[in-house]
């Protein structure tokens, strides 16, 4: 059934069926399925069969809610959206299933009673780490707030084998482990061989004329079977199931195709076998470096044509109409450049198997797709060389050519004689496929991420195409699952939220507004500051689990979790850190409120600079913390293999959140909106989605430091800063960067070189000198700020007052209403 925007409030209001009738119910399931599943008695089973039982139970109860959603969306017609995405980063599901059930409260009970922790059995779910950070996180948020929505979309990815690396320190190094998360039946993944379909690569193609028509006939090619996997993705307390769609790569061919009993065949059989589940063996993990891996590009065809192909299998299954009104049923969202082949996958699709002429094709695509750009860094735009395009992909090569000459002769026909401007916009241009062109071309709506990474493309990146085609451009700023970040993260503050303006924040966080009511109220301020104490509890005891460190829970817990990147500027947080130390060594009597700096960070493998900066906090982080003279006044902890379930632990103990990239770079962020939500105050530079943070909870509530983007773009442009003329003229950075080559870490003095000379030889191209200065100020003001708790508290309040805006049922509203032109639809 349809509702409409306005009634969606109405609709949210009916409640998900009770899956448990009570606790002794519950029970009862729990010891027959765990008896069924692992053959063992309860006194028997270990924390894994608990896991397993209660995942398979919860996944088979949801299983009639998917049915009847996937019926329903059928049969009415409905317009559904597919979020087509290299990256998914889910983490874990168990928690967060229950929490959209509602039965999280009735399942605890009911295990207590059984004598089983229902924390420790979640802690035996392995993260799903199907991404690299923030775009795969987004991807997961968005499915959540899709389904709690009761929108009619889905997600659709790869289900690679292993997903991003798993981190260890070995002396203060990063070191990859493989993640092999499937070393274990993944409880929520169905697999559905019914709906594999072929994806070719490589061959050549024949061009024939027949009847007047060209035909395109391709040749020679290797087939590769797409197997999907789809998880469910549960609405909150509503009846909506949608689907993520994970393709998996096997041979087409059995063995038998290649004769299996001579042994030469034998092999051959076994490295084709290898080739073709490499496809979708590992996540690339390194986001922030465009390589033009050819196993990169296969798997992104692979994403593509399977996707696609699917999606249109079951719009001709179950409807007898012409592809040609697609836009009205479908849009294909494009996460990142990443799955840009959509654009010449459907013309392929639309011409070669559904008989559409070129014109036809070129309009239904162009209105049933849409773009999202998550970078300006030019160092991860994709470019593809032609030749090895071209040899993967002969047919979509042309294709690809194809639009790009037609494009390039309707700008000629607008600006003849401007050579210049066509070859910068030109979608293949010096050898190279450029991605970005060819999703703007092709995409009917390009969005950026946050309102200054919207402006920065309008006015400088992307300005030439805003030229072209402003009616594209659109702003749709990220957002979170308040759902996950606050609800499941961080109980108790929710509890007290509710306590205080009522439960409607959990359906309209915009409510949570109503808090700021609360911001100077004594009790309420009590109860905040208690919750953040027993969350910092917490973490220190994990911390003194995990490194053995120990941290006073009354000291400022100041944290920057993220991926390590030169832009994220986690070398200006180590830096402050060494002159702290420097001036606690003068005088280790000063007045200071203790701090404990904690660090989560993975680098890419192959970003040796990076890799660098972990060595360097890990080898400050040995000296703070074991040097008595300083007090313990300076803890430094970094956390290894840093993901979202420790996220989920870190983000709810933190006082001060770090959010200080080099402005103009962090298209947005969202760890800063979630360490908003749970009370963190942030210090930060007007970058990415800080800039809005700031104007919802003004200046007083928020540390601001740095160049603004402007200012940074101007050096970029006109030149004006020596990172030298700093290193001579201050005397703390003088210091701390001869630090890097004395040894005083008790380093050799060639460990850190790289970093010195990246600062003073290359002119320190992120400006960490430049803004050191009033990084140092802002961080004296949090220190002053946090000595009167009454007003760190009122300032806490007010950020979780303001951080409804960022939740992601905003932002997928907007994409919504504005983009997909989709509508909430009740599930009964
Ligand atoms: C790029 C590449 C390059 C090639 C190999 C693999 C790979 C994987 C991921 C990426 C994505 C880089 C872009 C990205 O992650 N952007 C982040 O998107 C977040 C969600 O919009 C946003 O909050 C962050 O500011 C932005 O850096």
């Amino acid at each position: 059934m349809r509702v409409s925007n306005n009634e969606n409030h109405e609709a949210l209001k009916i409640e998900g069926s009770n899956i448990f009738a009570d606790k002794q119910t519950f029970m009862k399931e729990f010891v027959q399925t765990l008896a069924t599943n692992s053959s063992k008695a309860l006194d028997e089973a270990s924390s894994i069969d608990f896991y397993n039982t209660l995942g398979t139970m919860i996944r088979s109860h949801v299983s009639k809610n998917w049915i009847s959603t996937n019926k329903q969306y059928n049969q009415s017609g409905e317009k559904q959206v597919y979020y087509f995405s290299m990256e998914f980063l889910m983490g874990r599901l168990l928690q967060s299933n229950m929490l959209n059930l509602n039965i999280l409260s009735v399942v605890n009970e009911g295990l207590e009673e059984l004598g089983i922790n229902f924390a420790s059995i979640s802690e035996e779910e392995h993260d799903a780490g199907l991404g690299n950070g923030g775009l795969g996180r987004l991807a997961a948020c968005f499915l959540d707030s899709i389904a709690s929505l009761q929108l009619p979309g889905h997600g659709c990815g790869i289900r690679y084998k292993y997903g991003l690396f798993e981190q260890k320190l070995i002396d203060g190094y990063q070191v990859e482990l493989p993640d092999y998360w499937l070393k274990e039946d993944y409880v929520w993944e169905v697999r559905r061989s019914d709906r594999s379909v072929n994806v070719r690569f490589g061959g050549y193609v024949e061009t024939k004329v027949v009847d007047g028509d060209i035909l395109f006939d391709h040749k020679n090619y290797e087939t590769v079977l797409a197997v999907p996997y789809d998880v469910p993705v549960v609405g909150f307390e509503n009846k909506t199931v949608n689907t993520l769609r994970l393709w998996s790569a096997e041979p087409s061919n059995s063995e038998q195709d290649f004769h299996s009993s001579n042994r030469e065949n034998y092999y051959k059989f076994l490295n084709y076998k290898r080739s073709i589940e490499s496809i979708s063996e590992f996540l690339y993990p390194d986001d922030s470096h465009f390589e033009g891996k050819k196993l990169r590009l296969k798997q992104q065809y692979f994403l593509v044509s399977a996707g696609l192909q699917s999606i249109l299998n079951s719009y001709k299954r179950r409807s007898n109409q012409s592809l040609q009104d697609l836009h009205d049923k479908a849009t294909f969202h494009i996460n990142d450049t990443h799955p840009a082949l959509i654009v010449p996958e459907l013309m392929r699709i639309l011409m070669d198997d559904e008989g559409f002429g070129w014109d036809e094709a070129w309009e239904i695509t162009t209105k049933t797709c849409a773009y999202t750009n998550h970078t300006t860094l030019v160092e991860a735009l994709e470019k593809w060389p032609v030749s090895l395009f071209q040899e993967l992909l002969p047919r979509i090569y042309m294709i690809v050519e194809e639009i790009n000459e037609r494009f390039c002769r309707e700008l000629w026909a607008k600006h003849p004689g401007e050579y210049d401007r066509i070859s910068d916009l030109a979608i293949i241009a010096h050898n190279q496929i450029r991605m970005a062109h060819l999703a703007i071309v092709g995409s009917f709506s390009v969005n950026g991420v946050a309102k200054l990474h919207t402006e920065i493309l309008k006015q400088r990146e992307m300005n030439n195409f805003y030229t072209v085609f402003p009616e594209k451009f659109n702003n749709k700023t990220n957002g979170i699952t308040h759902r996950r970040w606050l609800m499941n993260s961080n109980p108790k503050l929710s509890s007290y939220i509710t306590e205080a303006i009522g439960q409607r924040w959990i359906k309209q966080p915009r409510d949570l507004i109503g808090l700021v009511k609360y911001a100077k109220d004594a009790a309420f301020q009590e109860k905040i500051a208690k919750v953040k104490l027993d969350n910092k509890l917490i973490l220190a005891d994990y911390i003194k689990n995990k490194t053995g460190i120990i941290v006073d829970e009354h000291s400022i817990f100041d944290v920057q979790v993220k991926r390590l990147h030169a832009y994220k500027r986690q070398l200006l947080n180590v830096f402050h850190i060494m002159e702290l130390y420097n001036l606690l060594r003068e005088n280790p009597n000063i007045d200071m409120v203790p701090r404990t700096f904690i660090f989560g960070a993975k680098a890419a493998p192959s970003y040796t600079f990076a890799k660098k900066i972990i060595k360097l906090i890990n080898t400050v982080a040995n000296v703070v913390n074991n040097d008595p003279y300083i007090q313990g006044k300076l803890k430094v902890v970094f956390l290894e293999n840093y993901s979202v379930s420790m996220a989920e632990k870190i983000i709810p103990a933190a006082d001060v959140s770090e959010q200080i990239s080099t402005a103009s770079k962090e298209a947005s962020g969202t760890g800063n909106m979630k360490f908003m939500m749970n009370g963190a105050l942030t210090i930060g530079t007007l970058d990415g989605a800080n800039v809005e943070i700031h104007d919802m909870v003004g200046n007083e509530n928020i540390f601001i430091f740095g160049l603004t983007s402007e200012q940074v773009l101007n050096y970029y442009n006109y030149g004006g800063y020596v990172a030298r003329d700093i290193y001579n003229c201050d005397p703390r950075v003088r210091t701390v960067l001869d630090q890097l080559l004395d040894g005083f870490c008790g380093n050799d003095k060639v460990e850190f070189k790289d970093i010195y000379y990246q600062i003073l030889s290359n002119n320190d191209e992120y400006f960490v000198l430049k803004d050191f200065d009033s990084y140092v100020e802002a961080h004296q003001k949090v220190d002053l700020n946090y000595r009167d708790q009454k007003e760190w508290l009122k300032k806490s309040i007010i950020n979780i007052a303001h951080s409804g805006k960022f939740s992601s049922d905003r932002t997928i509203s907007e994409y919504a209403t504005e983009i997909w032109g989709i509508r909430p639809f009740l599930v009964e």
